[in-house]
């Protein structure tokens, strides 16, 4: 229901005209009873309108997440529901968004809750061995159980092994920048950032500290990590530097390695080390001439650019989205996105891989009730007094 009106303070003041919408229960998005105004949006309406409104018995401001911890709590979204819809105010790229929306759609909560039924049934057949006769029952109901178990571990596992896709593309993929000093990683990083993010000057051993910069490559948010030269580092500060560079390497899911085109073919040795499956081969300073169209470091092909006059860079950036894209593209079925999903499919995993090994059919059974709790867990029909703080204070006011 719409309609325009007065909006006036208790003094009888009008303070606005504006649209008012009223959602009767059970319909609204809370399932309560729910009125919205959609005031002029000038600081002074808003400031006259909430204190008429913080006047009134029994209003007050909504905590953040509130909205959706109450159309949570009556039922009108599970708990992985309603993280997507925090995931979706916060997308910034078009990879999020689309995973957020899968998410909001029920495509992961309704994977776990058929899950969570199939390990109900299971578990009600399994208890009927115990209080029925073989003659009251159907024939081999337990060889069906422990079948159905078998392929739903199997299942869960092809789920848990996406190697963290879903994760990555709401936190963000991360793409180091590594290489010897001086040999223009601060450039390289600055050029993808198209601003000067990072510190670039002709002395070996100028960056440091880690500088991170988030760029949308082809709509997935990468976060470019750019760190200090690697060598054995000339004083304790710098001796740091190289510490977190080693460990950004370890922790990225894609690496740049560059090496310095002013020294080719010469090429340092720790980095070469760090090559790996993961790893783009770059050449920088292709400008002075000592880089040939196709060189390799250690059989992977090494892409020849120059930061100095923009040569290749086009090519880098192709690389990056391609790899990307092969890692982290979403596949049909829609995959987890916190680490809180994994925690739980774990556990229910192993409860599983218990109820197994279990001889005795009541702790087998029991054995399946946990694991239809951990699912349970991640839509949030039990156990999650404890979640629901954490999970909407991620939340804005008024959503
Ligand atoms: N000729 C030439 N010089 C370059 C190129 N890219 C960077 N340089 C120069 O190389 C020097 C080092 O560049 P940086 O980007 O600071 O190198 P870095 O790898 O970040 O160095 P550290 O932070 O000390 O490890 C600077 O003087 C740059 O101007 C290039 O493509 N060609
Ligand atoms: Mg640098």
């Amino acid at each position: 229901m719409a309609a325009r009106r007065p909006i006036e303070a208790a003094s009888g003041d009008v303070l606005d005209e504006a649209l008012v919408l009223w959602f009767p229960k059970p319909q609204s998005f809370t399932g309560e009873d729910v009125a919205e105004l959609h005031v002029h949006g000038g600081m002074a309406v808003v400031a006259g309108v909430l204190d008429a409104l913080a006047a009134e018995d029994g209003l007050r401001p909504a905590d953040a997440g509130e909205f959706t911890r109450r159309a949570f709590e009556n039922g009108k979204l599970d708990l992985t529901a309603a993280e997507g819809l925090a995931d979706l105010v916060n997308a910034e790229t078009e990879a999020q968004r689309l995973q957020a929306l899968r998410q909001l759609g029920g495509a992961l909560g309704n994977i776990y809750e058929s899950w969570r039924e199939r390990l109900v049934r299971a578990s009600g057949h399994l208890e009927a061995t115990i209080d029925f006769s073989d003659e009251e029952l159907p024939q081999d109901v337990d060889a069906q159980v422990y079948e159905d178990v078998g392929s739903l571990r199997r299942e869960i596992d092809e789920h848990l092994s996406d190697e963290g896709r879903g994760e990555r593309i709401r936190e963000g993929i991360r793409l180091a920048i590594i290489g010897p000093p001086n040999a223009g990683k601060s450039s390289i990083l600055n050029m993808l950032a198209k601003r000067d993010a990072a510190i670039v000057s002709p002395h070996a051993g100028t960056t440091r500290d880690v500088i991170e910069v988030p760029l949308d490559v082809g709509g997935f948010p990468v976060i470019v990590a750019d760190t200090a030269g690697m060598r054995d580092a000339a004083g304790e500060i710098e001796e740091e530097g190289v510490r977190r560079a080693r460990t950004q390497a370890e922790m990225a899911d894609l690496k740049l390695a560059i090496f310095d085109g002013a020294l080719w073919p010469e090429v340092d040795t720790e980095t070469r080390s760090l090559v790996d499956g993961n790893t783009i081969v770059v050449v920088n300073k292709s400008d002075l001439g000592k880089v040939g169209e196709t060189e390799d470091v250690g059989g992977m092909k090494a892409l020849p650019i120059s930061a100095l006059t923009g040569r290749g860079v086009d090519g880098l950036m192709g690389c990056i989205e391609q790899a990307v894209r092969d890692r982290f593209s979403q596949s049909e079925s829609a995959g987890l996105t916190r680490v809180r999903h994994r925690t739980a499919l774990m556990e229910c995993e192993e409860a599983l891989a218990r109820c197994t090994r279990e001889a005795d059919v009541e702790v087998a059974a029991e054995d399946l009730r946990l694991a239809a709790r951990a699912l349970g867990r991640i839509t949030g029909r039990v156990d999650v007094e404890d979640v629901l703080d954490v999970i909407f204070r991620d939340f804005c006011i008024g959503k």
